[in-house]
């Protein structure tokens, strides 16, 4: 593809509820889209990194910073590239992976549009929907838990995730639990505010028959979390760990986790994603897709990954209304306890630029 021009859009968009994890909390999503115009079509990306560099690293500042300054000049410096072409190209930058994702996603977004390709084609998905989830933020009080939860039961998903932390874990899920019942499929996510310490403590969740404890430690220590496998039945995910094929198969060969949970804009793209996927089925591993408070872009992208064969559990990929009044994109609306998988050629979501420009966005156009 020869690019023409690029553009980065910033803007804020209000979530419809706070949402809070053991990190912090959210009120709106500081949104940067890249758009690629190439000779033969346009193409969107989103940026899904936080405001702040809480959950990782990055920060949107600085994703904002490292486009502008080195991910863009130095795709223009390489000439016509393909989607595929581009982890390599911007290589020497280090990390900085929800930048690289946002980027990645607008030029395989634009490739795909002009060869008449989905994107769940693409990548080699077998649903034509996915069965999805909804991520609870941690409430006031456990009867504001339990309220959320049985409202969003009453929406349709079958599955519901609960932030917990340290004094918000074990009663609010005997509560949920309780109040939901054994047919809801339950998990939960503590963002890594626990120690080995915790260890014993945690092993009380064991009695909710959950589908998984998602990253009770510290991303960089695997060996706690490999510890906790051994002595809870709760089976272990890792998220905030998982930052590259690498550290996946560290992972796995640690028996740190049994279960993984694939974000495109933590691994730096969807096309590591792909391989973390491919990676953690030929070791039997079941994967899905974690989420970001994504709008319909990154949306678009969750719901083709989630359709390949190995993401077995649902996702974090709820549908609009879960996180805003309204997209900007098409509203992604639930059907059943599903979301259908577009067959339109790349992301298969179309971009409302007035309502974008509507929120003030700022555009800033680069040029080779
Ligand atoms: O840990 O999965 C997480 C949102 C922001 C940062 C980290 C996480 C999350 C979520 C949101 O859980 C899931 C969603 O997009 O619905
Ligand atoms: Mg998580």
């Amino acid at each position: 593809m020869k690019i023409n021009h690029i553009e980065l859009l910033r803007f804020q968009l209000p979530l419809v509820r706070p949402f809070r994890t053991s990190f912090g909390t959210q009120n709106h999503r500081d949104v940067i889209l890249v758009r690629v115009e190439t000779d033969a079509a346009e193409g969107w990306g989103e940026c899904v990194v936080g405001v702040d560099p809480f959950y990782n690293e990055e920060y949107t500042d600085a994703a904002y910073g490292v486009l502008v300054r080195w991910l863009i000049p130095m795709v223009f410096a390489h000439g016509p590239l393909a989607a595929e072409d581009f982890a390599g190209v911007v290589s020497n930058v280090v990390g900085n992976k929800g930048a690289k994702a946002a980027f990645e996603m607008a030029l395989l977004d634009a490739q795909l549009r002009a060869d008449g390709v989905s994107l769940t084609t693409y990548l080699g998905g077998t649903r034509t929907a996915v069965p999805v989830g909804v991520s609870i933020g941690i409430t006031p009080t456990v009867d504001d838990l339990v309220a959320v939860s049985q409202g969003y039961v009453a929406d349709g998903y079958a599955r519901l995730k609960l932030k917990i932390e340290p004094g918000f874990d074990v009663e609010p899920v005997r509560r949920v639990r309780e109040a939901v019942g054994d047919s809801v499929m339950l998990q939960v996510d503590a963002n890594a505010a626990y120690t080995e310490a915790d260890i014993d403590h945690l092993a009380q969740l064991d009695e909710f028959n959950l589908l998984l404890i998602e990253q009770p430690f510290e991303p960089d220590d695997l060996l706690t979390h490999a510890t906790m496998a051994k002595r809870v039945s709760t089976p272990v995910c890792l998220d905030e760990s998982i930052v590259s094929l690498g550290a996946t198969r560290t992972a796995l060969e640690l028996a740190a986790c049994s279960v993984v949970n694939v974000k495109v804009g933590r691994v730096g793209g969807l096309l590591a994603s792909r391989d973390i996927h491919d990676l953690c089925a030929a070791h039997g591993v079941p994967v899905w897709c974690g989420g970001m408070l994504e709008t319909g872009v990154g949306r678009a992208a969750n719901v083709a990954l989630a359709s390949l064969p190995n993401f077995t559990l649902p996702g974090d990929i709820s549908a609009s209304a879960r996180y805003f009044d309204r997209d900007i994109t098409e509203p992604w609306v639930l059907q059943g306890s599903s979301l259908a998988v577009p067959t339109t050629p790349g992301l298969g979501v179309n971009v409302d630029e007035a309502f974008v420009a509507s929120l003030g966005a700022t555009r800033g156009l680069f040029r080779p």
